[in-house]
């Protein structure tokens, strides 16, 4: 296949709609439990948070929401975030809530067998529900650590029924125009089970509480091997893929930078989001950096994210969907195969950089940005840059 200097017009005009949310604490510092190793110039509040995310979009275009995590971006005046969000050229995305830090919660948040610590947990979520209107932002994200380290520990079955009581309190006080998005991990921090492990138990609490509760996928979430684009298909097919985490994994729930360890499983993803039309923004579905930068500069990993989404998609925007439908039509495996193939090995990067400079940004986002002073600017004016974000 020809390297193309050029993108087709369809899909230029798909790739300038497409936007990836980032995470306010993929830009703190973070780490594993061995070891949480300092960035100079790491922000040392909310705002300075937002004030690098939006150096992301500034150099990709691509990025124009920031995600926020409570309490850690806890701050006195949400509007006052949410203007300066705005003076930075961004705005806020989806609130996440956290119960996964405070003691309270060691044996569960909405899952407690506790009556007390599921209203702690639930007013928690009502107290997020109104951060997000003081942010302008109409999302609210729900990942639980909750779960169980040895059989016989707790309930299964208990659990199960608080957390649907627990989520259709939380869920009445969401209002037109908003939703709540449900995420899944199948393991970690609890090693037994896990009270949302699977999509198939987050869509179902998803389906009981009504259209305005969706489903996140996070690609980190999975055990090794699981076919994730089926997953994908499957949610599209109901309409209740909400949210999507990129990153990429090796081993675990890694958080590294997205295409990083399997670009093919990237591009097999996003071209079933493609075929389904979800990568336009009317699809409502909310894409995520869902990563923390443990060794490399932050900014410049969101940066190298944001770019690795954006050629794969056109990857997938190029697959010649005609002739592979003709191809399927005559089970001709191989050719279908190679079709896929095809798309996935074209380089657009050239074209690419043509399309941006259309647009009034830097061909080469990246180095663009490590060029641009910032970064030497920060660590200068930042002096005590703390550990927000993972480990606050
Ligand atoms: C924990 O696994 C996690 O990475 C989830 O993916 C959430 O989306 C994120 O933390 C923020 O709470
Ligand atoms: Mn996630
Ligand atoms: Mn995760």
């Amino acid at each position: 296949m020809t390297t193309p200097t050029t993108l087709p017009t369809e899909v230029a005009r798909d790739l300038a709609e497409f936007s990836i949310e980032v995470p306010s604490w993929g830009y703190g510092n973070s780490g594993t439990r061995f070891k949480v190793f300092g960035t100079p110039g790491t922000p040392r509040d909310p705002f300075e948070k937002i004030a690098d995310a939006a150096q992301t979009h500034a150099f990709t275009g691509s990025a124009p929401r920031v995600s926020l995590h409570y309490p850690w971006d806890r701050v006195e005046d949400f509007s006052a975030l949410r203007d300066f969000a705005g003076e930075q050229g961004v705005s806020i995305g989806m609130i996440n809530s956290n119960t996964f830090q405070d003691d309270e919660y060691k044996f569960g948040s909405l899952t407690h067998r506790d009556a007390s610590v599921r209203r702690r947990a639930i007013d928690h979520h009502l107290e997020c529900l109104e951060v997000m209107r003081a942010t302008g932002s109409h999302e609210l994200k729900i990942w639980l650590a909750d779960g169980t380290n040895y059989a016989g520990q707790d309930s299964i079955r208990a659990r199960q029924d608080h957390l649907a009581d627990s989520l259709a309190e939380i869920y009445a006080g969401v209002g037109e125009g908003e939703r709540i998005v449900l995420e899944y991990k199948f393991f970690e921090p609890a090693f037994y089970h896990t009270d949302v492990p699977d999509w198939g138990t987050s869509l179902l609490h998803c389906l009981a509480l009504g259209e305005r509760a969706q489903v996140v996928l996070d690609t980190g979430h999975h055990a090794p091997g699981t076919n994730i684009e089926f997953i994908v298909a499957q949610l599209l097919r109901q309409n209740r893929l909400g949210a999507f985490d990129f990153n990429s994994r090796n081993y675990a729930d890694d958080d590294l930078i997205v295409g990083a360890a399997d670009p093919f499983q990237l591009f097999r993803i996003l071209f079933e989001i493609v075929q389904q039309d979800a990568h336009r923004p009317a699809s409502g579905v909310n894409f995520m950096l869902d990563q923390c930068h443990n060794l490399e500069s932050k900014i410049q990993g969101q940066i190298r994210s944001v770019l690795n989404v954006q050629e794969t998609l056109a990857k997938a925007l190029l697959v010649d969907r005609a002739a592979l439908a003709d191809a399927q039509d005559r089970h001709d495996v191989l050719e279908a195969n190679a079709i896929l193939m095809d798309a996935f090995w074209t380089d657009v990067r050239p074209a690419l950089a043509a399309f941006r400079e259309e647009q009034g940004l830097p061909a080469e986002p990246f180095e663009a940005f490590r060029a641009s002073g910032y970064e030497e600017k920060v660590a200068a004016e930042r002096v005590g840059g703390n550990q927000m974000g993972w480990g606050a």
